[in-house]
């Protein structure tokens, strides 16, 4: 059963259930902002997006603008550098594995919790609006391999070549040493992670990508996992990643930081608690960039990352800036 359905039969089923003012009730319990923020006046809409992306972050602010959704908002913003072939780390352009395959990961998540992804798809040029498909029209979350390259099929996408020249020759190249050494803000540099609060303040978040260059075969990172490359909650914030994704997974980055902001953080706290939470697990041996963005529901935002050289940028009224992140690590 498609999951709008599903949820429409249940709410219509357990609604004689539930009365007036239980519901009345759980409203009031879910005012769950910290005191410190309640007072503050929200931006709205903003966008926030991590890297320098100029064109991707216009093109949320212009949905935002026309009064569209976060959701509408993070899709168009972020499908401009999945089309861009100049950036070799999302959509058609991006660098391959190993073999030389390129395989996306995306995943999007709305103001009601819902989510969908793609994990190591292929011959697909727009994985994050394959994965709002997966999210509005089926029964699941995510889709992965030769599976969600059959859906994107079935819902009309085009068979798609994503290896550019640029990218095969550099691959080429990279085979005569064949050594896994991802070289910090070069490797590691350009997914786009992306949060927007439209005029609602409702909030959503979008984050694609190619993965690591020369990645084994069939490898996934943080950017398509719910929790980890992204997470949203409609009440609080929403927070994304960029870098090793490895290392996010390992401490659900963008969740935490998410619940950092539940507990009272602000957007830059929470994203600094992040990052410490990763250099913890590696004492000594950070040779690795990671990068989070985080905006709350009053429109506050923050970013933090290990290394110099993370930048992100926000679009709101208040002009579209381009943000040299904090590092952990100073030069
Ligand atoms: C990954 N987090 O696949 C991604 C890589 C990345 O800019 O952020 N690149 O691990």
């Amino acid at each position: 059963m498609k999951r709008r359905k599903f949820l429409k039969n249940s709410a219509a089923g357990s609604a004689g259930l539930i009365s007036a003012s239980l519901v009345v009730s759980c409203k009031q319990e879910s005012n769950i902002l910290p005191t410190n923020q309640k007072n503050l006046k929200s931006i709205k809409p903003i966008v926030i997006c991590t890297w320098d992306f100029h064109n991707a972050s216009a093109k949320a602010w212009e949905v935002l603008k026309d009064g569209g959704s976060s959701l509408d908002a993070v899709e168009q913003g972020v499908r401009i550098e999945e089309a861009d072939i100049n950036n070799q780390t999302v959509g058609i352009g991006g660098r391959p594995d190993r073999d030389g395959n390129v395989t996306l990961d995306a995943c999007i998540m709305d103001k009601d919790g819902n989510c969908g992804a793609v994990l190591c798809m292929q011959n697909i040029a727009h994985p994050v609006t394959v994965a709002r498909k997966v999210m509005e029209d089926t029964p699941h979350v995510m889709l992965a391999g030769k599976g969600a390259e059959h859906f994107a099929y079935e819902k009309g996408f085009k068979k798609t070549n994503l290896l550019t020249e640029k990218s095969k020759a550099e691959w080429q190249e990279w085979k005569k040493t064949s050594q896994y050494k991802p070289i910090i803000n070069i490797e590691n540099h350009d997914t786009i992670g992306m949060l927007a609060i439209d005029s609602n303040g409702d909030i959503s978040g979008a984050c694609t990508t190619s993965g690591m260059a020369y990645k084994i075969g069939g490898r996934v990172g943080d950017s398509p996992i719910i929790g980890a490359g992204l997470f949203v909650d409609n009440e609080v914030g929403g927070a994304t990643a960029t870098g090793v994704g490895e290392e996010v997974v390992r401490t659900v980055g963008s969740f935490l930081i998410v619940e950092l902001m539940r507990q009272g953080k602000s957007p830059q706290e929470a994203c600094e608690e992040g990052v410490k939470r990763i250099i913890e697990k590696n004492k000594d041996k950070v040779d690795f960039q990671i990068g989070f963005i985080a905006v709350n529901k009053q429109g506050e935002t923050g970013g933090y990352c290990i290394h110099p050289g993370f930048s992100y940028r926000v679009y709101s009224e208040n002009g579209h800036i381009n943000h040299p992140s904090a590092a952990y690590i100073k030069t």
